[in-house]
């Protein structure tokens, strides 16, 4: 399992071995196995009921990428996709891909200026949204893009199309007329464009590439082989919670699931009535969770045990995930846990995302890295590979799915990314005698709410735009619910004496709900920096006790 590099690194190799891969691109793979069973529905509303089979699905896109030439984007440009979970969200972003545009998904829970801020520095040149969200990208696109950039808008039955915006569905009925576009995109093309903070400072585009995403599919799948292609008497049927604008939903759960013939259910919102109706009228086959949603599992009496007749798995991942809770769904439900099994795995924007599942029962692991996934665990101090197990250490990762870099940000790519390949998670984790890993704490600044990134240093910056604010530092503390909340420490200015809520409310409107200052603020004297002025968040962290 351990074998040394070249420069003495302890390397841990996967004990599934390595995975080939095809040269496929994203978008034709997920549509690679369809011809088996086009009409089986590949994409279904929850709310509304809009449907698509595999064949309606892959006309689909090929027609919207057509569009979208037609309208007159050039290959490589940044579409910005900035919707909750349709169908026709799924369908726009495999459409911009077989355009041979690059997607940037947006989050539609943002506000216009957290909007405005990745449409900028994505540099996009159309964006596709939906009208539930639409006013909102409205704002954020005119704050900052010209006046003919396309706004195409999906109907998605909540409000109404703004003046001047391109119908979603027409991209799909003039598609039809146009010739196909043949363009020249390789597996080493940059296909996706999330925001991710990283190990420190402000959200920056992950540049995955169409190989990163198809391989990493391919090592979850021969790792996990669990999940059975459709036959004339059954599909399986998983609900699209978690939303598509972040890798998890996206790479983990909607992409390979529709690869290997599921249908997904897309839901656009966490209603706890909503999400109940769909496992009471659908056979839902599998769950992928963030830790808040297992929670919810176990608290709701909404949630019944024939709910779980068909499922055979329930994912969780994006935070740690608690032993108790999962003691707890069995103690509560009536399953087997070796029928209806739980799977808790690891991963991050920068990797495509998946590097760790958990395979057997302990839950409160992550597991053992799936195949084609290297890792290393990296003494913070000594930065030399850790010698045993129990031991602490950066976990770094290589393979196939590791990003190409940050978009325009050379500083930030060479801190995560070593020359030969090496991904810093910024993660702390140690193994136990099986090579099961364990992830301690987080190394990085970066605070997760409901799985959601939030990175202190946008709410320090705007923090210190308030005017009675001298200086500021936020980190994460524990939440019940939310696994982390934000909380601030704030140095005023002299003589000035604002309440805290003053403070909380300038923050309100700026940032979305999840980013709110849940954890409160503290007013102190001042900040402990190092001598280069770096905040430190680990005497902040001991300071604070709940
Ligand atoms: C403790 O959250 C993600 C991706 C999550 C994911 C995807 C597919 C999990 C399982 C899966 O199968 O990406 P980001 O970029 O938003 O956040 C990455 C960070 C990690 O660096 C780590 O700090 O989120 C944290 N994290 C976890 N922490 C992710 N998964 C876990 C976990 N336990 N299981």
């Amino acid at each position: 399992r351990i074998v040394t590099g070249p420069n003495n690194e302890r390397i841990i190799m996967s004990p599934s071995g390595d995975i080939t891969y095809p040269e496929t691109l994203i978008h034709e793979f997920v549509w690679n196995n369809s011809e088996r069973y086009p009409n089986h529905i590949a994409l279904e509303c929850g709310i509304n009921g809009q449907k698509y089979t595999f064949a309606q699905a892959k006309d689909a896109t090929s027609y919207i990428g057509r569009s979208l030439r037609n309208i007159g984007l050039k290959k490589g440009d940044v579409v910005a996709l900035v919707a909750p979970n349709f169908p026709d969200t799924i369908l726009s972003f495999l459409g911009i891909l077989s355009g041979g545009f690059t997607v940037t998904t947006v989050n539609p829970m943002y506000t216009a200026e957290e909007m405005m801020t990745q449409l900028l520095k994505a540099n996009a040149k159309a964006v596709i949204t939906s009208t539930s969200v639409a006013s909102t990208a409205l704002a954020a696109k005119r704050a900052c893009l010209s006046h003919e950039t396309p706004f195409i808008v999906i109907d998605d039955k909540t409000g109404s199309m703004p003046e001047g915006s391109i119908p979603f569905s027409d991209l799909i009925t003039r598609g039809k007329s146009l010739p196909p576009v043949n363009s020249d995109t390789t597996c080493d093309d940059v296909a996706i464009l999330p925001f991710s903070s990283g190990t420190t400072g402000l959200p920056k585009g992950v540049m995955l590439r169409h190989r990163n995403l198809v391989s990493n599919i391919m090592m979850v799948q021969s790792s996990v082989d669990i999940f059975q292609f459709p036959t004339s008497t059954f599909q399986e049927v998983v609900p699209a919670i978690l939303p598509f604008f972040h890798i998890y939903g996206m790479n983990a759960v909607i992409l390979p699931r529709l690869a290997f013939g599921a249908k997904i259910i897309t839901i656009p919102k966490f209603v706890p009535e909503i999400f109940t109706d769909i496992l009471q009228k659908n056979k839902v086959t599998a769950l992928f969770c963030v830790p808040p949603i297992v929670l919810f599992l176990t608290a709701s009496s909404l949630v019944k045990n024939h709910h779980f007749d068909h499922v055979h798995l329930i994912m969780s991942g994006a935070a740690p995930l608690a032993k108790t809770d999962v003691d707890r769904f069995y103690e509560k439900y009536n399953v087997d846990s070796k029928i209806c099994q739980f799977r808790q795995g690891y991963g991050l924007t920068e990797s495509s995302p998946v590097n760790f599942i958990e395979l057997g029962e302990k839950y409160s692991s992550i597991g053992k890295n799936i195949a084609s996934c290297q890792v290393r665990l990296v003494d913070v101090t000594t930065q030399k590979d850790v010698s045993t197990s129990g031991q602490t250490g950066e976990l770094w990762i290589k393979g196939p799915h590791v990003m190409k870099g940050y978009l325009n940000d050379e500083d930030a790519t060479k801190n995560t990314l070593t020359e030969d390949g090496w991904l810093k998670t910024g993660d702390i984790a140690y193994y136990d005698e099986d090579f099961d890993f364990y992830i301690t704490d987080r190394l990085k600044e970066l605070i997760k709410v409901k799985g959601f990134q939030v990175p202190p240093a946008e709410l320090e910056a705007l923090l210190r735009m308030h005017p009675d604010v001298e200086e500021a530092a936020v980190i994460g503390i524990p939440h019940e619910r939310y696994g982390e909340v934000p909380k601030a420490f704030v140095v005023v200015k002299k003589s000035k004496n604002p309440m805290e809520n003053d403070i909380k409310n300038f923050i309100k409107g700026k940032v979305s709900d999840y980013k709110q200052l849940r954890g409160g603020i503290t007013f102190v004297d001042n900040i402990p920096k190092n001598p280069s002025g770096k905040i430190l968040r680990s005497k902040l962290k001991q300071s604070y006790k709940p």
